[in-house]
């Protein structure tokens, strides 16, 4: 079931990356309101959003599927631009995020969820049910299934949380490029006998085959609607946010073990310096015990240093200006036993 005018080509939010992009630091949209355009900073008008024509189409889609699956990778293909971090370390997504595709017909927004699994610790319980209430304000759900390893326990356990949805839902079988016909034919065998789909779109988030079908398969389950976000918001999270996350996807991809895990970042400064075309952020990088510390310094400052480059690299590209990254490592014992630091972090719910 498709609908040719979902094929219309999304409109670009322009580059460099402007503030009105995203949500004002202090407040982040309940589901299904737009942010409020009051707050957001002076420096940044918001993009005068284009006349919705009759029969426009919005709403919510929100991706489930286990750590691991693709669903942020998916987004980020789905926008043409990296918004959201990925790596194959479980837990990296620990926001509810929402990145918004706007075209002259319609404006999808796809609601990227932590992974559901078994929780360890009360941040993985926090994800978990931050994940599992993502569910009950949208409009569709895309389960997101990784074809290259095989259909499993935890994904009969996502498929009976969904199945007491009454929503419509899309398989997205991924990762075709790492799998076979077979293997790819299997998960649908599997996901098919346990759940009704309105669409069954098979591709490869990460080589981008097949990204328009299922926008598609999306636009087709949203209902007539206004712009929930005014035209060109990239997401609902801010600036903050984002660059907070860029930074610990490089924490994720430079460290071992426990550590990713046992990091926080957050942004204590953002500023824009226009006559020297330079954004100058200061960030926390907040550990749980003295030896992680020593860990994420590495010996001399080595590895803070690798971690902080890698970061600044990304930021330029993402934010088209020069950036100074100023990266401090503070203790805060036992974060992720502690519900405030987990939120003070902006994880699961957030400050919401
Ligand atoms: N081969 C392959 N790898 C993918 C694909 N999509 C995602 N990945 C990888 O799978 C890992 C997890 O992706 P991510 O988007 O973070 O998964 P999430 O936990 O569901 O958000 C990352 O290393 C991605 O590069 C794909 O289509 N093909
Ligand atoms: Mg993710």
């Amino acid at each position: 079931m498709m609908v040719s005018d979902a094929r219309e080509a999304p409109i670009k939010a322009s580059h460099p990356t402007e503030l009105s992009h995203f949500a004002p630091s202090s407040s982040a949209g309940a589901p299904g309101s737009a942010p409020d355009s009051e707050s957001a900073p002076e420096t940044a008008p918001t993009p005068a959003s284009p006349a919705t024509p009759e029969g426009f189409r919005s709403g919510f889609v929100c991706l489930c599927g286990r750590p691991n699956a693709g669903k942020s990778t998916l987004i980020n293909s789905v926008l043409e631009r990296k918004l959201l971090i990925t790596s194959n370390v479980a837990q990296t997504t620990r926001h509810r995020f929402r990145a918004v595709l706007d075209s002259r017909d319609y404006q999808l927004i796809l609601v990227d969820t932590p992974g559901i699994h078994k929780p360890e610790d009360l941040l993985g319980k926090e994800l978990n049910s931050t994940a599992t209430k993502a569910l009950a304000d949208v409009d569709a759900i895309a389960w997101v299934l990784d074809s290259s390893v095989p259909f499993g326990r935890g994904d009969r356990w996502l498929a009976d949380l969904l199945g007491s949805s009454q929503l419509p839902k899309i398989l997205v079988l991924n990762k075709t490029d790492a799998a076979s016909d077979a293997e790819v034919e299997a998960h649908r065998e599997a996901a098919c006998s346990l759940l009704e789909f309105t669409d069954v779109v098979a591709l490869s988030a990460l080589k981008q085959r097949n990204i328009a079908d299922f926008i598609s398969a999306a636009v087709c389950q949203l209902p007539p609607g206004p712009r929930w976000f005014p035209f060109g918001t990239a997401s609902d999270q801010p600036l903050e946010v984002i660059i907070a996350e860029f930074i610990r996807e490089k924490v994720l991809l430079n460290t071992f073990a426990e550590v990713p895990h046992a990091v926080g970042v957050t942004v204590g400064s953002l500023e824009f310096l226009p006559k020297r075309g330079l954004y100058r952020i200061g960030a926390n990088l907040h550990v749980e015990r003295e030896s992680q510390k020593g860990i994420i310094v590495g010996r001399g400052g080595e590895q803070l240093r690798r971690i902080g480059s890698a970061a600044r690299v990304d930021l330029e590209h993402f934010l088209g200006a020069r950036v100074y990254l100023d990266l401090r490592v503070k203790l805060r014992k036992n974060w992720r036993r502690d519900l405030s630091s987990i939120h003070r972090f902006g994880y699961g719910e957030g400050l919401r």
